[in-house]
């Protein structure tokens, strides 16, 4: 088991790649036996690194709920990460290519929550919960060397290799089962997929992460943003291109990368 003093090492480590834009080795090339439940402790102790620094959580990451999505990773489970108040990008906003590392973008539905929740949910409490859905573009930003990390507890970690996001406008919640999802940088569909893609249905990513998050006693505030997972595969981000995301029945979302 990792003590408190080497979780913190290596939230630490993870931190200092974050903020100087430099890529890191794998955690388990050192710890080869890291743990997932260890993997999530390391994650937290990071984000506390983070909240230290002035800011808050808004809300909570499901990654790998399509299946495209963990045969390219070569992973076989959802994952869980954080999401805080610097990370969100306005809608239509600007986004500096340079502040990343080796940044992807993928297209996702965003789920807002009325009221709180706590413990393991059914679809229908989870669904009761939401106050808002949205289109949302998820930016992912590995602090591994060549975005390449082979195993959950190194991406889990590293708070699921999120970095930035970007909501639509919220509206009240919708059919949102079965919707196309069109992704194009400029004028180029670079993705096509299906809301369906998303753990067969986005909802069920919020019952997946009340599932996880039961083992560390987390519950979600009112007012939680829920990133529900990428519908497709992610792709490059290029300086000097505007990524937009289309979904017939939700407002686009859209992003500058300069
Ligand atoms: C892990 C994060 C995956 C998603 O939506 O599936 C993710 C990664 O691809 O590095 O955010
Ligand atoms: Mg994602």
């Amino acid at each position: 088991m990792l003590s408190l003093e080497q979780t913190q090492t290596l939230a630490e480590r993870l931190d200092a790649a974050l903020l100087n834009r430099q890529e890191i080795g794998r955690l388990t090339e050192d710890v080869a036996d890291l743990s997932v439940n260890a993997a999530y402790r390391v994650m937290m102790a990071g984000i506390g690194l983070r909240l230290a620094r002035g800011e808050h959580i808004v809300g909570w990451k499901m990654g790998l709920t399509s299946a495209a999505k963990r045969q390219q990773m070569n992973l076989d489970r959802a994952i869980w990460g954080v999401l805080t108040d610097a990370m969100l990008v306005p809608n239509d906003g600007e986004l500096r290519r340079a502040d990343g590392v080796h940044p992807k973008i993928e297209p996702e539905i965003a789920l807002r929550l009325g009221h709180a929740l706590a413990g393991r949910v059914t679809r229908a409490e989870a669904w009761e919960a939401v106050d808002g859905v949205c289109a949302a573009l998820e930016v992912l930003d590995s602090r591994y060397v060549g975005f390449q990390y082979f195993s959950l507890p190194d991406v889990i970690a590293d708070n699921a290799s999120s970095w930035r996001f970007v909501l639509g406008p919220w509206q009240a919640p919708c059919e949102i089962a079965d919707l196309p999802m069109t992704m194009a940088i400029d004028a180029h569909v670079v993705q096509r997929g299906s809301s369906a893609d998303i753990s067969g249905h986005p909802i069920e990513s919020l019952v997946q992460l009340m599932d996880l998050l039961t083992d560390f006693g987390i519950s979600l505030p009112a007012d939680s943003i829920i990133l529900t997972g990428a519908a497709t595969l992610a792709e490059p981000l290029r300086a000097g291109t505007r990524v937009s995301l289309r979904v017939p029945g939700l407002a686009d979302v859209g992003v500058r990368v300069v």
